[in-house]
């Protein structure tokens, strides 16, 4: 290390803070990230022209079609650069309306200006992520949903940022969420809640492999799709609460009339947290060893597959309180506070399958894998292969594109556009935020070589000596979807 004197701090003596060398030791992970992916496509990119060489020698073409085949694959290698280079962002969008509103942001319903396409748009203030200490989380799911090609994961489109917000857009689910449909239906019955809870577990189980834990997964950011299926987002948009006072008394030891009268104020009291606007999220669902520093697994997610289940068919979470402190009270001390009351009428595979999520992360159904979860009698003959084949209980009535019937009204706070301090330089880049930026159609593109590739071994098979240029042009396509 030199040590000459830095001309940027006052004192070479000043210590530096924390938070500088983790936001340095951040970007310093992030180019050695960029360095060895770039590093790693150069040398694929290398491979596959040889093997493309080989083969077009293989197959005795003619210089001019060799030619040909190059130029076309060079041609679409420029127009894949152009596009990367293309920067987006939100003045590329038209608002259409404010579907959620929460701890960092909003989300939007916007309109694609140049594509035409329909998204969400989730807008989130990059002074308070990085206040709440959220960067990892807001990576973690930025990642997730860019590289998954995952039906139960919401798609992220694009990501991009401007000095002070983040923006993730999204693929619009136009179903609402499941707290929506709790809402409107109070309680579902066991086959109902057997196929949202089922699809449920599929869509955690698909993001587990993929080695992530969502840790808040809620009835709020369950969506459902256009066919009433559902798929997960995060991821920080729920909010808590404003809750009628009930005392731990009325949720046990309770004759049915007085259970139907808990089960109205507990509705009402859903929907008052969906509408309250707070930056607090509802601990309601979230498993006691989180709350704990000795550290958690992916069965966290189990516990709270438990909860929402418990909700869909008793009415309400089990550890319902009006203070969100003392819903975490409740949770770390569940094993005094968890009942499943005889009123709500469970069955006893139903009541069971909740008491082996609801339960020790030792001993929690899905810490030896989910097939044990899938095999659990209350599963009994579901067929977990064609599920996404069903017909789900409630499909959507959805009129059009931009149909938001699904999801609560709110209020415009702040302009879609935001006014932004004109710059004669570039600012300079916060490093908590480098590498945000993402275009699903071109950022998990490779160059169709290998399709290429594919179409000449096609032509090789059927004919071993090809001799038409018009013919390879039409076969020299490239396949950016895979
Ligand atoms: C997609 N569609 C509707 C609502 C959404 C909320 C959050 C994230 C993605 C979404």
């Amino acid at each position: 290390m030199s040590n000459k004197p830095n001309p940027l701090r006052k004192s070479n003596k000043e210590p530096i803070s924390q938070n500088t060398l983790e936001r340095a030791q951040a970007a310093k992970e992030y180019i050695e990230r960029k360095f060895l992916r770039l590093k790693k496509m150069q040398e694929e990119k290398q491979e596959e022209w040889t093997t493309l060489r080989e083969r077009m020698n293989e197959m005795n073409l003619s210089n001019t079609d060799k030619q040909l085949i190059t130029q076309e694959i060079q041609h679409k290698e420029a127009e894949l650069l152009r596009k990367k280079r293309q920067k987006i962002s939100v003045f590329d969008f038209e608002p259409l309306a404010i579907i959620g509103k929460g701890a960092f942001g909003e989300v939007r319903l916007v309109r694609n200006t140049n594509t035409g396409e329909i998204a969400a748009m989730k807008k989130m203030s990059k002074s308070d992520l990085v206040f709440k200490n959220q960067i990892k989380h807001i990576r973690a799911e930025r990642d997730v949903m860019a590289l998954a090609n995952n039906p139960w994961v919401v798609q992220l489109k694009y990501s991009f940022q401007d000095e002070k917000y983040l923006y993730l857009v999204m693929e619009y689910l136009p179903g609402g969420d499941l707290m929506t449909l709790l809402i409107r239906k109070n309680v579902f019955t066991e086959e109902e809640a057997r196929f949202y809870i089922a699809e449920a577990i599929l869509a955690v189980d698909s993001t587990h492999k993929l080695n992530y834990i969502h840790r808040d997964l809620k009835p709020d950011n369950i969506l459902i799709d256009a066919t009433g299926h559902v798929k997960l987002t995060d991821f920080g948009l729920s909010k808590h609460i404003e809750i009628n006072p009930l005392t731990d008394r009325e949720t046990l030891d309770i004759d049915e009339v007085q259970y139907k009268k808990l089960m109205e104020k507990r509705a009402e009291s859903r929907r008052n947290r969906k509408l309250a606007y707070s930056t607090v999220g509802t601990p309601d669902y979230i498993a006691p060893e989180v709350f704990h520093k000795e550290g958690y697994c992916e069965t966290v997610d189990w516990w709270s597959i438990g909860v929402i289940l418990f909700e869909m068919v008793v009415g309400y979470p089990p550890f319902f309180s009006e203070e969100p402190a003392d819903t975490c009270q409740k949770i770390v001390s569940w094993q005094k506070h968890f009942t499943i009351p005889a009123e709500a009428r469970l069955s006893p595979a139903l009541s069971d399958f909740i008491r082996r999520l609801i339960a020790p992360s030792e001993t929690r159904l899905g810490n030896r894998g989910v097939e044990e979860i899938k095999r659990h009698p209350f599963f009994r003959g579901f067929d977990w292969d064609h599920i996404r084949e069903m017909t789900p209980p409630m499909v959507p009535n959805i009129e059009n594109e931009i149909d938001t019937s699904n999801f609560d009204k709110h209020e415009e706070t702040e302009p879609f556009y935001p006014n932004l301090p004109m710059r004669k330089k570039k600012a300079r880049q916060d490093p908590n935020f480098v590498g945000f930026t993402f275009k699903r159609d071109v950022d998990n593109q490779r160059l169709g070589l290998i399709s290429v590739l594919e179409e000449l071994e096609k032509i090789k098979a059927s004919r071993p000596r090809p001799a038409v240029t018009r013919e390879l042009n039409i076969n020299v396509s490239f396949d950016y979807s895979s």
